[in-house]
Parts: C-alpha cells; structure tokens; sequence
C-alpha cells in the first residue's frame, strides 16, 4: 500500500487580512502534481480543510476543484477526506454521495452506534478508518479499538490497515501553536481541543495519520507508524519550519511502515525580522528598508521596547514596503526586562486604601516607565471621567 498523507490545508485562511487564495492554489498545485508521479493507493487528508466553518463559494470551488484533479492526476487512487475541528461537520458531508463517483469519500460526524460506517476497504490494498474530529464528550469509550476490532475480523488476507483522526496526541510537539495552553488538570491543549493518549487510540493499525498539529513529526511509539503529516503551508508566524506531505508504504498488515516526506514551498514565504532574537524600531526599519523589492513575503517585526513603541510604527512600516511585493502584518514588540526594584508586597485593604495614581506611578516605577507631569494629568483626567460615568450608570 502506498499512501499520501496530509492535513490542516485551512483553505481560506487569511493572514492579517491579506488574502491567500494564490498561495494555498499554488500549494493544492504542487499536491497534485505529487500526485501524478508518485500515484499513491490512497489519498489521505486527515481534517481542517478549511479554516471556518462558513467558506466562501470560491474556497469551497477550490477544494472542490482540487479533488477533481487530484482524481484525474490518478484515477484508480481512493481519496478520504475527514473534517477537522476547523470544518463544519454537517456540511462535509452534503455531497457525499456525488464525491463517491470520483472515489472520494467525505467523512463529516461520527455515526456513534456503527463504526462500520467509518471502514473503508479498498480491495487488495487494504483497510482505512477515517475518523474526523470529534469532541471527547461525543466519543463513546472504546471505539477506535471497536472498529479496529471489526477490521481485524475481516482482514482474512493480511491487508495494510490505516487510521485517521484529528487530534491532539498527549506527548507530541505543539511548535508553532500559539493557541495551546495548559488546562486545570495540567494537559496542554491545542486550539481549545482535548488531548489524548494514544492507548485511547486503540490498537490493530499499521499506520496512524493525524491532523490538528501543524508540525510534521512521529509521536514517539518506538513503531514510527504514528504521524502528524503537518499543514503544507505555515497557517501563523511562528511555523517556521519546512511544510511537507507525507509519502508512506506498507509492505503488509504487522509491517513497520516506510515513511519520506516531500517538501512543499509557499511562493509567499512567512518572515520574521530579525531572524533571530529582536532588533530596536530603528533597526527593524533599516531592515525593512534593505528588505528585496521582489520578495512577495509576509513580514512580522520582532521589536523589543524601552517604553512604548511610537504610536506611527505600523503606517511607517507600511509605508517602508510600499514599493516592495513583501507585506508588512505586524510588530510583535516586547519591552526590555529591566532590574526590578523589589517593592514590598500590598495587602489588599492597603492597595484598597491606596489612590489610583499612586498605584499607577508604582506600577510606571517597577516597569521602568516614565510617569510624569504630562501622563498624571492624563492620568487623573480619565479617574474624573471613569467617577463620573460611574455616576451617570447609577443614576439610570
Ligand atoms: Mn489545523
């Protein structure tokens, strides 16, 4: 068997209100083109298709599009196409039986009551479990390993057995997720979904294609068959790392499974400047200045800030790419950590005793900001105010 996996296409992403439709069609381009010389058995995209539950008619045109191609780039190739977390279930699944005469299938909700809905089988290839997302609270316990079970029963041949799920696998790396945290129970979570641990995945597949992390990587098993393919494009600033599909063969069922990565290129690089570390607004604007002319790259600063970054940064920042094919996104700046002075801690009946501009001069002290005649004035100018709304609120 051989199979292409990716995932986390997010079609119709934008990137700080720059439209991506000519990156993300040149990315689906180089899939298909994948496609046409490696001619995989199957074709796995495991969920976030598109990065809003509402697509636009033209995002929805261009994935539709794409399957096509990716079809008659190589017509005797299944295509299983689960929803992620990003994706509208329901709406996944509107064209259903249509796709099924080009051999895609698209998996939308999960059928709770019949795992036999979710199996695949390609004969003499072998076997998929496509799985999209679904949240913990709608997974009954056990059913991965059910319907590995129903496969195992009829897998008389020893076929290749492949399985799709959008997760988030405790253990593996969030690089690049800017939206993961760490819960009450101290499990990290990635875009507000549950993480789990790959004994709940079940066991019985040769090989594991996930979606929902953004970084390609093997979640350590000691097998290598379980993997994140990755998006094929950067969806923040912070992916920065190499894009890939994943190109994977499996001899037979119980055989480790040959996994190469071929890369992916974004005719419109995401950069950050400095590459390293953080420059001073000065030199973040020499840099923008010496930046190519014929580079169509996104451009994030990284700044680090005494006090406050000028308030005309982002319009000078712009204006220095004006002439240039770059786009400029934004300043990520961070304020210089300076000595603090160890100020002796408040209880909260003397903060409360406290009057607010004291506050906000320790505050500006510890900080290492400047707290002077101009910003108490200002300062005292919006205490009135506030009083006064306070007034007018009680009043009604
Ligand atoms: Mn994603």
């Amino acid at each position: 068997m051989k199979l292409l996996h990716t995932s986390d296409w997010h079609l119709g992403h934008t990137l700080y209100n720059y439209d991506r439709t000519e990156e993300q069609t040149d990315v689906l381009r180089q899939i298909v083109e994948i496609v046409r010389q490696q001619k995989p058995d199957l074709f796995l995209l495991s969920g976030d298709v598109y990065h809003t539950a509402q697509p636009s008619a033209a995002v929805q045109t261009l994935f539709a599009e794409t399957m096509v191609q990716l079809h008659d780039a190589h017509p005797a190739m299944t295509i299983v196409v689960t929803a992620g977390n990003h994706d509208s279930g329901a709406k996944h699944e509107i064209f259903k039986t249509p796709w099924r005469a080009l051999k895609v299938h698209t998996i939308g909700n999960l059928e709770k009551e019949d795992p036999e809905q979710h199996i695949i089988e390609v004969p003499d290839v072998g076997f998929v479990i496509a799985i999209p997302y679904v949240h913990e609270r709608n997974l009954p316990e056990g059913y991965f390993q059910r319907a590995l079970d129903i496969v195992e029963a009829r897998n008389t041949k020893g076929l290749p057995v492949v399985m799709m799920a959008h997760t988030t696998v405790q253990g593996c790396d969030y690089t690049g997720h800017d939206d993961t945290y760490l819960d009450a129970e101290e499990q990290y979570r990635v875009g507000g979904i549950d993480a789990t641990t790959l004994e709940e995945l079940g066991s019985g597949y040769d090989y594991l294609a996930l979606g929902h992390i953004h970084h390609e990587q093997f979640v350590h098993t000691g097998r290598h068959n379980v993997r994140y393919s990755g998006s094929p494009m950067a969806v923040s600033f912070d992916e920065n790392y190499a894009h890939s599909v994943s190109l994977v063969t499996i001899g037979r069922h119980d055989e480790r499974p040959q996994v190469e990565t071929i890369e992916i290129q974004n005719i419109h690089p995401l950069v950050t400047l400095p590459t390293k570390g953080q420059a001073t607004w000065e030199e973040a604007k020499q840099l923008l200045q010496q930046f190519p002319a014929d580079i169509p790259a996104y451009i994030r600063l990284n700044i680090e800030i005494e006090d406050f970054l000028p308030l005309e940064a982002n319009d000078e920042a712009s204006a220095l790419t004006q002439e240039k094919q770059c786009r400029f996104c934004l300043i990520r700046a961070q304020r210089r950590e300076r000595e603090r002075t160890d100020a002796p801690a408040m209880t909260i009946q003397e903060f409360q005793a406290e009057e607010p501009i004291h506050i906000a001069q320790l505050y500006a002290e510890q900080r290492g900001g400047t707290f002077d005649d101009e910003m108490k004035q200002l300062f005292e100018e919006v205490v009135e105010r506030i009083k006064e709304e306070e007034k007018e609120v009680t009043k009604t």
